[in-house]
């Protein structure tokens, strides 16, 4: 008799920091979409239960699509794009463009009233002030990713509180696809069940903290954190290690997944085959009045070591 096979849940090679995740069904699965139109309970409810809510074409598709398209505009003078391409596609000339200058046009972008604008708009802060029932507070610290194809970096397993403990846990990230977003090109990854994990972790750094002075004690870089501040830099071990799966998506233009701040999640990286980048923003939200980290109340630019 033949063995049983175990269908592969993605044909293709997932790698994140050099390692590759593995395809078997019980390491790797597919995130669960939501209908942002549900009623609030029933959102609130699956929030719960998994740490995120992948809503669904939340967002107008045209305006998500039109940043896309104002934001790689900007940078057409710094060889970024594929000559003659049309901005909104993203594709990459793979040219040698100067680094250092994009990494500064984007720091500037960030700053741009067309940017908060966008983070601003209606349909999110309509989201989070009924999800999160009051006043919304928009962190001023909003980080802008691009991700080219071939790059072997992408973002290591983590969860956001790490990084803003000298506030309230009650806050919610939203991490917004700008352009489709195909599991190929490495949009995120969530650990399934993870939330519970986030939490005991961040209980036992919370007493390892307590003997530090306070400005380290929040810090995602003192002594008992890994480097980064990461949970770990390699994805399929810590699926094995915690016997789970990562959560893998085709996101659209239009969606927006907001996750919490226990909620681990990752980037494989972007593998596109027509050589389009990825581009994402991920913004915090919380209540005005719940206590507000100040480290985060100054703009994102990509070396500001937070
Ligand atoms: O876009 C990424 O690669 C990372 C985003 C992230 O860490 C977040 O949304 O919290």
């Amino acid at each position: 008799m033949s063995q049983p096979t175990t269908t592969a849940v993605y044909e293709k090679p997932l790698i994140g920091n050099g390692f590759t995740l593995s395809s078997a069904p019980n390491r790797l699965g597919w995130l669960e979409p939501t209908d942002p139109h549900l009623p609030l309970a029933t959102l609130h409810e699956k929030y719960q239960a998994h740490g995120y809510l992948w809503l669904k074409q939340v967002l107008n598709r045209a305006e998500v699509l039109e940043f896309r398209r104002h934001y790689f505009a900007a940078f057409a003078d710094l060889g970024l794009l594929a000559p003659d391409s049309d901005p909104v596609d993203g594709f990459y000339a793979n040219a040698g463009e100067d680094r250092t200058k994009v990494r500064t046009r984007m720091a500037e972008f960030a700053r741009s009233e067309y940017y908060e604008t966008f983070c601003r708009n209606r349909e999110i802060v309509a989201f989070y002030e009924a999800f999160l029932g009051g006043a919304v507070y928009l962190h001023k610290r909003m980080i802008i990713r691009m991700t080219r194809p071939g790059d072997a970096g992408s973002t290591p397993p983590h969860y956001d509180l790490t990084y803003l403990r000298g506030g309230t846990d009650r806050l919610c990230s939203s991490w917004i696809p700008f352009g489709d977003t195909p599991v190929e090109m490495g949009g995120l990854v969530y650990l399934e069940g993870s939330d519970r994990w986030g939490r005991q972790m961040e209980a036992e750094f919370t007493i390892k903290n307590a003997e530090l002075p306070p400005e380290e004690r929040i810090s995602a870089y003192n002594r008992n954190m890994t480097q980064g501040g990461w949970v770990t830099k390699n994805l399929p071990e810590l699926a094995d290690r915690l016997n789970t799966r990562w959560l893998i998506a085709d996101y659209e233009a239009g969606d927006m997944v907001v996750h919490s701040p226990y909620m681990i999640h990752g980037a494989t990286q972007n593998e596109s085959q027509t050589g389009r980048l990825r581009l994402s923003t991920d913004i915090r939200y919380q209540l005005a009045d719940d206590p507000i980290d100040n480290r985060w109340r100054s703009y994102w630019s990509p070396d500001d070591g937070l």
